[in-house]
């Protein structure tokens, strides 16, 4: 075993350096990359009214929407901006012109987001609808529509 004494005293330090570059640098990409995914939602906003709410929905870490799974997420604020995680928010979607839908429940993340993830199995146009629920009542759905390459 090798004595303790032996190590240099600033070890730790210059790795824990490293570290948070990594991290912080790690977290600026990621916010890139996010930006770059948003671009590629298609041709409807991001952003929608639902009454008075605001619906956005965007991919996740998976990155852009692809065939295959997909991590998404919808994010749900009032109309001064101030998140709502009260809603109960479902996805229905499918490819255009094709009649299978696909329906998926999400889970409340908190900070007015809500996950799930998106099945395509094939490249196209692709349309989402986001149903948002609130207190037992139906507020209405958003629409969003999309490419898959
Ligand atoms: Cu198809």
């Amino acid at each position: 075993m090798a004595p303790q004494e032996s190590l240099p005293p600033t070890r730790g330090r210059p790795k824990i350096k490293t570290t948070t570059v990594t991290l912080v640098g790690g977290f600026l990409l990621l916010l890139f990359i996010g930006y770059a995914f948003l671009s590629k939602l298609g041709p409807t906003p991001t952003t929608q009214r639902v009454g008075d709410l605001r619906v956005s929905l965007y991919p996740t870490l998976t990155g852009p929407l692809r065939v295959g799974e997909n991590n998404v997420e919808v994010k749900v604020t009032d109309a001064s901006g101030q998140p709502v995680s009260d809603a109960k928010v479902t996805l229905r979607y499918r490819m255009a012109q094709m009649g299978k839908e696909t329906q998926t429940p999400t889970r409340v993340a908190g900070l007015g987001l809500y996950q799930t993830s998106l099945y395509l199995p094939m490249s196209g146009s692709w349309e989402v609808a986001v149903q948002i629920q609130r207190g037992g009542e139906q507020l209405g759905t958003a629409l969003f529509a999309f490419q898959v390459p």
